[in-house]
């Protein structure tokens, strides 16, 4: 019986220290892999379904050691919008690591640098369209990953980026 409990003790530790672990990523023959997520050049993408506000977001992200997902381009931005269907749903919305809070219609990445790649939906609506109530920006998935400015107090899944450079 004492045998029994260390095992399972031992389990127990073995567990709290593989969830405890942060690292997203690791050298496998050379290349760098995404250990948990799904990897584009240069980062991993690694989704969060739980719904929560764009600061509520940003900080677990930074907690995990990245950032709210940010496409730098049409290729990024598709593969995202490709792994926020299979990971959190078809209908799903998740926030950009973007926002206008600063100077409005001046949106900025987390370092407070005009993003050049931009993929508001503009066929059917006109985003960005919500003016200083809405300086945060969601991927939309029934728009097929185009983007919308959103309140920041709103609450939507996210997805956060882990560079791997
Ligand atoms: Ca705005």
């Amino acid at each position: 019986m004492e045998l029994r409990g260390v095992i399972v003790l031992v389990c127990v530790l073995c567990l709290a220290h593989s969830t405890l672990q942060q690292d997203t990523s690791k050298k496998k023959n050379g290349k760098k892999v995404c250990l948990k997520g799904f990897k584009v050049p240069g980062k991993c993408f690694l989704s969060d379904p739980v719904k929560k506000s764009f600061h509520a977001a940003s900080d677990d992200c930074i907690a995990k050691g990245g950032t709210l997902s940010t496409p730098l381009n049409g290729d990024e931005n598709d593969h995202l919008y490709d792994y926020v269907r299979q990971t959190i749903g078809p209908q799903e919305h998740i926030w950009l690591g973007i926002n206008d809070m600063l100077k409005e219609g001046d949106w900025v990445d987390k370092t407070g640098t005009s993003v050049r790649f931009k993929n508001w939906e503009t066929d059917v609506t006109h985003q960005p369209d919500g003016g200083r109530s809405q300086n945060c920006a969601i991927l939309s998935n029934p728009a097929n990953g185009k983007w919308f400015d959103e309140s920041c107090r709103a609450e939507k899944a996210s997805v956060c980026e882990f560079m791997i450079v």
